[in-house]
């Protein structure tokens, strides 16, 4: 039997462990990327090794994401990431230049090379055919230092395509069809391997917003094959070089199956405040829309902003509606430029932000109190856009391009005949001489602002936990839900103790004065817990805080990982019913030293009765736990 291309990638860079699914594997990683609000940690966790230069092929240093830089904090931060990508050797992309995920795919992403990013939508450079996951800014740092990214194999889908787009449909259409039939957890544990002849009928960057939003599923991540159509890409981006054709064997095998066809896609929206809650947007018709947003690393991209241009060419935005558009990067401005169709956005009365994250992320932008947002972004939860009370639904450009002419939902059959989808020009400008490229040897000095707090040394987990339930939360509870974002949360990110104030504040603005007063504590949640974002400051905040266990029915695969990288244990509920049997000030107690890998343990509660508690973690996990986290264990390994 063949192997598919995902077996292909990993087998080729395995360090150890085999393709069996479910079994711990280490990978050898060519490529990492951060962007500046997990950066600043990865880095500190990176010089806290001691290493002198970077021994990935490639490393780069984005900043896309708090680039409002209100007040000292985030120029601060800047700095430091500049001078530390200099020091050691990674390439540094400043503020201005675009959204990490659009950047590397126009100017490092590469076929058959395995990338990891302290960024959940890293696996936007899958539209490549490269294997990129997101992952926690410790496990970035770690890969920097050469050592292998470890996580489960994952099981791979066959995702088939069959048949082309037609009508007003997009690819953003696609993966909100994909996250309504699949939902977000579907893809957790998985990678989503698209194949099939409907993968003929899109460009690379229509794949990348496909691969972008495999995030939202909770993939480990998805991919395309590399073929005619990314030579022909490659080659624009002026580097045909880093072309390789890869795609699976003709008889590959696979784990799953999953088919969609093209033809029948129509116009989506994903409904608040989850990204599959998708409906038709022909059964949106006629809801009022306050705020219309185009960018975010899903739909930034040079063909996502033309059909947006062409559509409000010649008309108005709605009086009661604000238009806000994003490039993904200053190479994707300078052509709408060039070709005049930034003049059509801003005579309509479109508004242009930065080539940033901006609002996707809170930095700006919130809509009105109870406002309608349509977004085409790729994360609605409750709250995100920093209006606690708005309705954001996300959409495809084209569809939120009329909403902001008409001022509401239309139905599609009104739009008239489909503009052709946009195909890059014949000569695309580079912007590759806006990157600062580390030079050999560099003794460059790190700047250090004051916003740089030294990292909390964490103490290893005692024999004997005893201690209270200090939250009861829900099902699919996003790292939004546990450290939202934002311009003045975000601007802590490289200060624990002052962002650690800020834990579950949305959903539960008690929670921080509980845990101190408990000392100690455990998050018990329900299915898919951690969903959404990287952030490693959704489990390094709560453990600062003296989160010692997480129990939940599920975990979500890069928070599972960052809690075990911060010393925290990742339980989970043996019979999903006793979640309910549960409370919130309820005290549990556990013998650490009954923990086996794989084997369920038993918890004692305060009324004398016990639970059963499984846990999916490795020896070597179990280890880093122990000792506080993986930082200690390092440090251990080396003495
Ligand atoms: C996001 O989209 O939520 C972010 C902001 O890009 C995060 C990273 C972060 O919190 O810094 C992500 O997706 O990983
Ligand atoms: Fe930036 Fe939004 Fe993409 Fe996150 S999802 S990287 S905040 S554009």
């Amino acid at each position: 039997m063949g192997l598919n291309l995902t077996q292909k990638i990993i087998k080729k860079h395995l360090v150890y462990g085999s393709l069996n699914p479910g079994q711990e594997i280490g990978l050898r990683i060519d490529q990492t990327l951060t962007q500046d609000a997990t950066g600043t940690m990865a880095y500190l966790q990176w010089e806290a090794m001691g290493l002198p230069r970077v021994k990935t092929e490639l490393s780069v240093s984005y900043v896309d994401h708090n680039t409002l830089q209100m007040g000292f904090k985030n120029p601060d931060d800047h700095k430091y990431l500049q001078t530390v990508a200099a020091r050691y050797g990674i390439v540094f992309s400043p503020a201005g230049n675009g959204i990490c995920h659009q950047l590397h795919l126009e100017n490092f992403a590469a076929p058959g090379k395995t990338l990891i990013g302290s960024d959940s939508h890293t696996p936007t450079a899958g539209g490549v055919g490269s294997l990129a996951m997101g992952a926690g800014g410790l496990s970035v740092a770690l890969a920097m230092a050469g050592e292998p990214y470890v996580l489960n194999m994952p099981m791979v889908v066959r995702v088939y395509l069959d048949g082309k787009l037609s009508g007003h449909a997009g690819a953003k259409d696609v993966i909100l069809y994909i996250l309504q039939q699949l939902s977000v957890k579907g893809g957790t544990g998985r990678v989503l391997e698209y194949t099939g002849p409907g993968v003929l009928d899109l460009s690379v960057p229509e794949r990348a917003t496909i691969a972008n939003m495999g995030a939202e599923l909770g993939a480990t991540t998805s991919i395309f094959p590399s073929d005619d159509i990314t030579r022909k890409f490659l080659r624009l981006m002026k580097r045909e070089q880093d072309f390789r054709a890869i795609g699976p064997d003709g008889d590959a095998d696979y784990d799953e199956h999953f088919s969609v066809d093209l033809n029948g896609i129509e116009p989506m929206a994903a409904r608040p405040h989850m990204p599959d809650l998708g409906i038709r947007v022909s059964e949106l018709d006629g809801l009022k829309t306050d705020q219309v947003a185009i960018g975010s690393c899903t739909n930034s991209s040079y063909s996502d902003l033309k059909v947006t241009a062409q559509i409000l060419k010649g008309g108005k935005v709605h009086p009661d509606t604000d238009l806000m558009i994003s490039p993904g990067s200053k190479q994707v401005l300078k052509m709408l430029a060039r070709e005049s169709l930034l003049g059509d956005m801003l005579d309509s009365g479109a508004r242009l932000l930065e080539c940033a994250c901006g609002p996707c992320i809170g930095m700006g932008g919130s809509p009105i109190s109870k406002g309608v947002s349509v977004r085409t972004f790729n994360r609605n939860f409750e709250g995100r856009s920093g209006t606690q009370d708005a309705q954001v639904y996300l959409v495809s450009p084209v569809t939120a391009a009329h909403c902001a002419l008409s001022g509401s939902f239309t139905d599609p059959q009104t739009w008239g005949d489909p503009l052709p989808r946009a195909q890059l020009p014949k000569e695309v400008p580079s912007i590759r001489d806006l990157f600062v490229f580390p030079e050999d040897n560099s003794r460059a000095k790190i700047y250090r602002g004051p916003n740089i707090v030294p990292l909390p040394r964490f103490e290893p987990l005692p024999k004997m936990l005893e201690l209270p339930i200090v939250i009861k939360c829900g099902d699919n509870i996003s790292t939004d839900h546990i450290l939202p974002g934002g311009a003045e949360i975000t601007a802590l990110r490289s200060n624990i103790p002052a962002i650690s104030e800020y834990i579950f504040s949305r959903i539960d603005p008690g929670f921080t004065a509980r845990i101190k007063k408990a000392g100690q504590g455990v998050i018990l949640g329900g299915d898919n817990y951690g969903q959404g974002s990287s952030r490693e400051h959704a489990a390094l905040g709560p453990r600062y805080l003296g989160i010692r266990i997480v129990l939940v029915k599920s975990f979500a695969r890069i928070h599972r990982a960052n809690l075990v990288n911060f010393g925290i244990l990742p339980l989970t509920l043996v019979n999903p019913e006793d979640y309910e049997i549960l409370d919130q000030d309820q005290l549990l107690s556990l013998n650490v030293s009954s923990i086996v890998p794989g084997k369920d343990s038993l918890i004692s509660l305060s009324s004398g009765m016990t639970i059963n508690v499984g846990n999916d973690l490795t020896d070597n996990e179990l280890v880093i736990i122990k000792l506080g986290g993986l930082l200690n264990y390092v440090k251990n390994k080396s003495a």
